[in-house]
């Protein structure tokens, strides 16, 4: 019998070691293997959030229960769940007393499209290591609890404001998750480093963080002015609190001691389109659809629409500054819907490699 090529790393430790590397080369910052065995704790977890009614009106989160609990539902006789991890943070800043805020990962391209590139590649270099693997590949894109892959899998832990976080590249980083039935070593979970740091609890401007690790979605920023539909108005509560955002919001992580280690992307489609992280109330009110199409296109924010952003930067604006000309139609139109799959592709080109990380101090100073 003719043993692997030579080429092909032929025990777990090896293939495992080749498997991550191959992220890295793919342009990851970060990879974590678990074993894709059933999620019990945490999809009870995720049944008494949505029980609890936190999920508003993201419906969408209530189909795929199945899938969430056991990816083998997803890809038969899966054996371990791939997690990578792709900063998305570049040098600029928010002027500090702007409005019309763009949260930090909506920039640039939409991650959905830049990323699936470099997915697909890790894919392929997978297929090259094990020729039988079946996969399905995911970012954001299906019924995957993403978050909870990242922790099993040791890629970094759940922060109090429920992002993942790591000591070396902070938190300002997508996931994604490849399924498959290859055969890896899974690494351990990671330490939570929070510590008795509750800066982010306290620095959220509508107090939407209720208890450690869980948040309210109804009580969050980025939910109002990302998922709710164009004809919905935002409770005063939460308009009176939008601290400047217009969509999106970074608070909860820029105010994370871990972040003083956050790492830069060097991927060109992540930098601020026209170099805006901010946009004039006044200005969005005014924006044509046409021009709201053409500013956006492969955009994530093409997800609130131009009635959703025109609502969004009404809310920010005082009553009198409101009655400027804006004759905006509010119709809502089709939602995406994030159960939409990645169909495994051809490879493409590599994506960019990313610049190497910002040396990551001791946690004597942090939580
Ligand atoms: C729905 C969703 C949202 C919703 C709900 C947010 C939320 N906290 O889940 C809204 C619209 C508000 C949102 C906002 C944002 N999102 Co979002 N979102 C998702 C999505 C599609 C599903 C997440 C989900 O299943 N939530 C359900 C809840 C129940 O999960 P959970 O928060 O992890 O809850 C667990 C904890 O509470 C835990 N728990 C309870 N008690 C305790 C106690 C301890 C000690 C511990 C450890 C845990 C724990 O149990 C729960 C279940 O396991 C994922 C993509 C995906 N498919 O996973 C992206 C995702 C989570 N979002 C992402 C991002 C970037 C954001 C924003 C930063 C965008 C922005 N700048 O505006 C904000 C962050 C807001 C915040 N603080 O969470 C990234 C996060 C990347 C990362 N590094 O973690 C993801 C992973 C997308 C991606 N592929 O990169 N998002
Ligand atoms: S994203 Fe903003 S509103 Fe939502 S939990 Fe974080 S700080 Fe609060
Ligand atoms: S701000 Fe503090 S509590 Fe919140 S995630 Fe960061 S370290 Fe954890």
């Amino acid at each position: 019998m003719s043993g692997s090529p030579a080429n092909i790393p032929n025990t777990r430790s090896s293939r495992t070691a080749a498997v991550k590397q191959a992220a890295f080369d793919c342009g990851f910052d970060a990879v974590g293997i678990a074993l894709a065995e059933p999620l019990t704790s945490e999809v009870q977890r995720f049944h008494e959030w949505l029980d609890r009614g936190y999920h508003g009106t993201m419906s969408w989160m209530e189909r795929g229960a199945d899938k969430r609990a056991d990816v083998a539902v997803i890809v038969p006789e899966a054996r371990s769940v791939v997690v990578v991890g792709h900063t998305y943070d570049t040098a600029e800043r928010h002027p500090p007393e702007a409005t019309g805020k763009l949260s930090r990962y909506a920039w640039g391209d939409d991650y959905h499209d830049v990323l699936a590139v470099p997915l697909a590649n890790l894919a392929e270099k997978m297929k090259q290591l094990d020729p039988t693997m079946e996969h399905r590949r995911y970012i954001d894109t299906g019924p995957v609890l993403e978050k909870q892959w990242a922790v099993r899998s040791g890629l970094g832990w759940q922060g109090k404001h429920s992002n993942i976080l790591r000591r070396d590249i902070g938190s300002f980083f997508f996931l994604g998750v490849v399924i498959s039935t290859m055969d890896l070593d899974p690494d351990e979970p990671m330490a939570d480093h929070c510590g008795t740091c509750t800066a982010c609890i306290d620095a959220c401007p509508t107090k939407a963080i209720v208890e450690p690790y869980v948040v309210d979605a109804r009580r969050c920023i980025s939910y109002w002015t990302i998922e709710t539909k164009p004809d919905v108005e935002f409770p005063e509560d939460i308009r009176s609190n939008l601290d400047g955002w217009l969509y999106g919001c970074d608070v909860c992580q820029d105010v994370c001691p871990w972040n003083r280690f956050r790492k830069e992307t060097t991927v060109e489609a992540f930098r601020p389109r026209y170099g805006q992280t901010f946009m004039k109330a006044e200005d969005v009110v005014t924006l044509q659809p046409s021009e709201f199409s053409s500013r956006f296109r492969h955009s994530p924010i093409k997800r609130a629409k131009h009635a959703g952003m025109v609502r969004n930067a009404r809310a920010l604006l005082s009553p009198q500054q409101q009655h400027l000309p804006c004759n905006t139609p509010t119709s809502p139109s089709l939602d995406l819907d994030r159960q939409d799959l990645l169909q495994p592709s051809t490879p493409a080109e590599l994506g960019s490699p990313l610049s190497s990380s910002k040396e990551a101090n001791p946690e004597d100073s942090l939580p």
